[in-house]
């Protein structure tokens, strides 16, 4: 049969034939960066995204929107482990999470105190004659999983001493930092940037500074600079972390003052995250999704809210594509961009919608413009909907099985508002978030996980590479 437009034919075809070309010399590799703040969800999502990709190479229908739009193009042979080869990067052990949510006490993985990282290759049939001539094509994608707190620190890459105690010391000034800041706000006091650089006066600011972050961080606030205070990482507290901010921080210390001692150890500390952390690790990646723990910090009140509202701000600025990282690292943009709130099994099929839409109005402008799209998900699906009575009417709710608890209950979570709340929504009884445990999964997760709007958010965020 002829092409009825032989101009869009001829175009196409060589499109196709460039793209084979281009496919037949490259094994593709996607490096997909998966952030968000501490306790967002992002390990679990690694887990079920890795675990349901490689059930849909067993031909396992759990990821049905990714399947399709797969389909259209090429059809999934296999999904298998690749080698981690030389990577520096330690391994992120699947198996061994796998094992602790399959196992007869299910246990959701412990807190990231590291960088890891894990690759599969999904092997592909062409489905145009020309691309099927030149075999399967093998796209490898490379995950990273690393502690939330650390992506704080982005923003701090592009401020200097005097400006990071500034914008800190204005934060602790809020009721709730500075009552839970109160032991280092009082010491603070008889502490001057002129006094002489002593290091044991620098420990001690620190360590109550330190204190402070980790009282404020279980308060469910987010915006805890620096992040490897809460969370050193393997080589420990070395002294590049022993600074705090000051009240009266200059850009022109003299040098041998406290202010002198501690804007340089900011600034050695700012060097070493740029080449440890974030070079040729977080930098170079071409997709990223990035997780909002929304429903956490609605349950954790106004004041938590607020902080990760502000947080994630911060960081959806810095990866824009003139934003902080691309001018610091020279990092390209990813060209895929999808955010999504976590933890959509606690509340109702009815409300996930509105929790959608309230992360698309926290996010902004970050949120629009082509490749970027904003989702609703449950990594690891904990429960089921349900219908409860509230005030003598059938209300949509969820139900099941509470952390350290033996017996499934039903919650009525209470409201999702659709864009930021006002006070009157502060005022009301608080949103309830409950922990529940883990769903019961077969061993390895052969059969996938269940989830909810994962396949979708991978086939925005995946689905073009694979198509
Ligand atoms: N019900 C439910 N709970 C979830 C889900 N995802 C995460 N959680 C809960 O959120 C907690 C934190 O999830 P993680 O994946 O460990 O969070 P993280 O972002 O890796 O946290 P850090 O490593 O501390 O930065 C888990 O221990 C679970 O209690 C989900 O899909 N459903
Ligand atoms: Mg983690």
């Amino acid at each position: 049969m002829l092409p009825t437009d032989p101009v869009a034919w001829l175009r196409s075809l060589l499109e196709t034939g460039i793209r084979t070309a281009d496919d037949t010399l490259n094994e593709t590799v996607i490096r997909l960066a998966v952030t968000g703040l501490s306790r967002a969800g992002k390990t679990v999502f690694i887990v079920s995204m890795l675990a349901n990709l490689l059930a849909m190479g067993r031909r396992v229908d759990t990821l049905p929107a990714l399947a399709r739009r797969i389909g259209d193009g090429a059809r999934l042979r296999s999904v298998t482990r690749a080698p981690s080869g030389s990577s520096t990067v330690p391994h992120f052990d699947l198996d061994a999470k796998l094992e602790a949510l399959a196992g007869r006490e299910p246990s959701w993985p412990d807190r990231t105190a590291d960088l890891s990282r894990i690759a599969l290759t999904l092997t592909l049939d062409r489905s145009h004659a020309l691309g099927r001539l030149a075999g399967p094509r093998r796209v490898t994608l490379e995950v990273l999983d690393y502690p939330g707190e650390w992506l704080l620190d982005l923003p701090m890459l592009g401020q200097d001493y005097a400006d990071w105690s500034r914008e800190t010391m204005a934060s602790l000034s809020h009721p709730l930092r500075a009552a839970e800041a109160a032991p280092f706000l009082t010491w603070l006091s008889g502490v001057r940037g002129s006094d002489p650089g002593d290091e044991s006066v620098a420990r001690r600011g620190y360590t109550l500074y330190r204190e402070a972050l980790h009282r404020l961080r279980e308060h469910g606030l987010r915006w805890l600079q620096p992040g490897r205070a809460l969370n050193p990482g393997p080589r420990g507290e070395a002294p590049v972390l022993f600074f705090f901010p000051l009240p009266d921080a200059s850009d022109r210390a003299l040098p041998g003052t406290l202010a002198a001692l501690l804007a340089d150890r900011h600034a050695a500390y700012l060097d070493d995250m740029r080449r440890e952390a974030f070079r040729g690790r977080l930098d170079r990646f071409d997709r990223q999704i990035v997780l909002v723990d929304v429903l956490g910090a609605l349950h954790a009140g106004e004041a938590a809210f607020d902080d990760t509202a502000r947080a994630i701000g911060a960081i959806a600025r810095a990866l824009r594509r003139d934003g902080l990282l691309a001018r610091l690292l020279g990092q390209a943009q990813p060209t895929h961009l999808g955010f999504a709130a976590t933890k959509a099994d606690h509340v109702p099929a009815t409300m996930r919608p509105a929790l959608a839409s309230l992360l698309r109005d926290l996010l902004g402008d970050a949120a629009k413009g082509e490749g970027r799209s904003v989702h609703a998900v449950a990594s690891l699906r904990a429960t089921e909907d349900v219908r409860v009575m509230r005030d003598g009417r059938s209300v949509e709710a969820v139900s099941g099985i509470p952390l350290g608890a033996e017996k499934r209950r039903s919650f009525d979570p209470g409201h999702v508002p659709a864009t930021r709340p006002g006070a009157s929504y502060w005022a009301a009884p608080p949103f309830l978030f409950e922990g529940f445990r883990p769903p019961l999964i077969d061993l390895h997760a052969r059969n996938g996980i269940p989830h909810i709007g994962l396949d979708t958010l991978l086939a925005d965020v995946l689905g073009d590479a694979l198509a």
